[in-house]
């Protein structure tokens, strides 16, 4: 099956590695991000015939809609859409966090992926077709030291992707949550801001998951018969596990 597939966050990891391989397999491409640089390279690596590119910061409502609106003719049949634009910001306790980088993470992982959802979805209903896939992480479920918002606003997108499951029966929309786990790409930069020396030390002696590891689960997920729903897939790396629970001495 070939189709419409609309990517948030594509100019970087999972969403720039599914944009490939759902190019590679004769889909059209809506791609968005905030770097308009790199969406004009992969419009030109891609093919200018079957990819639309749009800068949009998901944290924008406004940018979002106007987005929505000037998809073109011969795109605005979405099959897929690819809530995967995201970030995580700090890694400190949350005594100590910075409350614009929370609001940051929720305006991103959870506003903008509600914007984008709401925009697209009435299309889909409407087409009586169409599949969310939003992309989640293991912290949602999975609580560590310093994940505090990040994790959270992943719960979000979790119990979300659940609730919209609710709301969608009988329209034949699919709804999937990919919680993913550690994952080499331009995430810790992002995390540690800019620091590549720090966020290299987050791999260093892993073999970690790669954005073509989840690129390629996306499109399994989204190749399924169209009365299969994959509700989620958590997935880590083979070396990547849960610790014990922890305990303080001290208190
Ligand atoms: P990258 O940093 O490589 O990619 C993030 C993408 O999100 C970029 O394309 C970036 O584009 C886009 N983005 C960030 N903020 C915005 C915004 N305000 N508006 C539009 N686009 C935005 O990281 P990953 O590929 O690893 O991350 C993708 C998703 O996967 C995120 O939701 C992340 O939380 C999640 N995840 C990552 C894991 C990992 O270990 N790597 C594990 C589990 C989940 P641009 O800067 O051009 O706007
Ligand atoms: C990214 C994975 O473990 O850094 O969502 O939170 S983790």
């Amino acid at each position: 099956m070939t189709d419409t597939i609309l990517i948030t966050g594509a100019t970087s990891g999972f969403g720039k590695a599914s944009a490939e391989l759902f190019a590679r397999n004769g889909w059209r491409l809506i791609l968005t991000g905030r770097r308009k640089d790199r969406l004009q390279e992969m419009r030109a690596q891609l093919g200018e015939k079957n990819v639309h590119v749009a800068v949009c910061d998901v944290r924008d409502r406004q940018q979002a809609e106007d987005m929505v609106a000037g998809i073109p003719e011969g795109f605005r049949d979405i099959g897929i859409l690819l809530n995967n634009a995201g970030l995580a910001l700090g890694l400190g306790p949350a005594h100590e966090a910075d409350l614009d980088e929370w609001e940051t993470m929720v305006d991103t992982n959870i506003k903008g992926l509600l914007y984008m959802t709401r925009l697209i979805l009435p299309g889909m209903v409407a087409g009586k077709r169409g599949h969310v896939i939003n992309i989640g992480s293991i912290a949602a479920s999975w609580p560590y030291p310093g994940g505090n918002a990040y994790g959270a606003t992943k719960a979000f997108v979790q119990q979300f992707s659940r609730n919209l499951r609710a709301d969608l029966r009988g329209t034949g929309i699919r709804v999937t949550n990919i919680e993913p786990g550690l994952a080499e790409s331009e995430f810790s930069v992002v995390r540690f801001g800019g620091d590549t020396a720090k966020a290299a030390k987050v791999y260093e002696g892993t073999q970690p998951l790669t954005p073509v590891d989840i690129a390629e689960i996306v499109y399994w997920t989204a190749n399924r018969p169209a009365h299969v729903n994959i509700n989620c897939v958590e997935v880590m790396p083979v070396c990547q596990s849960w610790d014990n629970l922890a305990v303080s001495r001290k208190l």
